[in-house]
């Protein structure tokens, strides 16, 4: 176990050896919980300035002051690019942001839901109930499991997979590694999406290089969307797309007003920006 969960006269630091010499910083006012669940170090904060805060093997994963922007990107990019997503499957994301975001999408019938974690769930139920009433939503079926076993073994196939994974140390590694994504592949329909948390091109060059370069070996249509996120270090983080032939760089459809007016950071504009990349990024993603 790494030296995980560290507070120093009031202040979390992360910090992680993906980015050594790293670290981001929010003051603390109470610890309101803290256990290490069968599979991670579980950690919820009320911070003095971002709400609380959900923190996982030491790794911020959400502040309820700037969650917004990460969940609604991961949920409507994938979702807006498909012309009619009926079927999504959501792994990771136990808080449930995501699934709140989905849920906006009224072509969507039916949601599955894998996380590996409940104890993350059942915090989040407790204590992030903003995010955690995606989880009310009667699309939504629930399975434990572990992400890379489900998508080996489902016989149902997807319009769009959305995979809201910690990073790649601890239960989140096998979600970076070829093997999954050929079962991501397997489980989508024709001209299906999948969207993946696709970590920061500033901070993890070869992590998004590996991902890149595996979603292209692997899907003919690709792409990777900028999201600004205060809270990650470097205040960025990406969502690596691929899709079997839809195009990903403009929404499909229509984004109803009664949609846009739930949502802060996701536009038809956002989305199209998303994609423009800086020319050291762009070139990492023409291989
Ligand atoms: N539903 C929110 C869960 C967040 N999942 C992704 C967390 C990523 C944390 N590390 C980001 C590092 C970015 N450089």
């Amino acid at each position: 176990m790494k030296n995980y969960n560290k507070i120093e006269k009031g202040w979390f630091s992360e910090i992680c050896p993906m980015w050594e010499g790293v670290a981001l910083s929010l003051q603390v006012d109470e610890v309101l919980y803290s256990n290490k669940s069968q599979f991670q170090q579980i950690d919820l904060y009320q911070t003095r300035s971002h709400g609380k805060m959900l923190v996982l093997d030491g790794i911020i994963q959400l502040t309820e002051r700037d969650e917004f922007g990460y969940q609604e990107m991961m949920a409507h990019v994938p979702l807006f690019a498909h012309p009619n997503p009926e079927t999504v499957l959501v792994i990771g994301g136990g808080d449930g942001g995501v699934l709140r975001e989905v849920g906006k999408h009224s072509p969507v019938k039916q949601i599955d839901f894998c996380e590996i974690d409940p104890e993350v769930i059942a915090v989040s139920k407790k204590f992030l109930p903003g995010m955690a009433c995606g989880f009310d939503d009667p699309r939504v079926n629930i399975h434990i499991r572990d992400g890379n076993a489900f998508v080996r073994e489902c016989h149902q196939v997807y319009e769009v997979i959305i995979v809201d994974s910690s990073d790649p140390v601890g239960p989140g590694e096998a979600l970076f590694e070829r093997p999954f994504y050929e079962n991501l592949k397997q489980a989508l329909r024709p001209g299906g999406i999948v969207a993946t948390q696709g970590e920061s091109f500033f901070l993890h060059q070869e992590c998004v290089e590996n991902l890149i370069r595996i979603t292209r070996e692997l899907f003919p249509v690709r792409g990777y969307a900028n999201i600004l996120v205060p809270t990650y270090p470097g205040g960025h983080i990406g969502v690596c797309l691929g899709s079997l032939g839809t195009e990903l760089v403009k929404p499909a459809r229509e984004i109803p007003a009664t949609v846009q007016d739930r949502l802060k950071y996701y536009s038809r504009q956002v989305h199209e920006a998303a994609f423009v990349l800086p020319h050291f990024a762009r070139k990492m993603m023409e291989g």
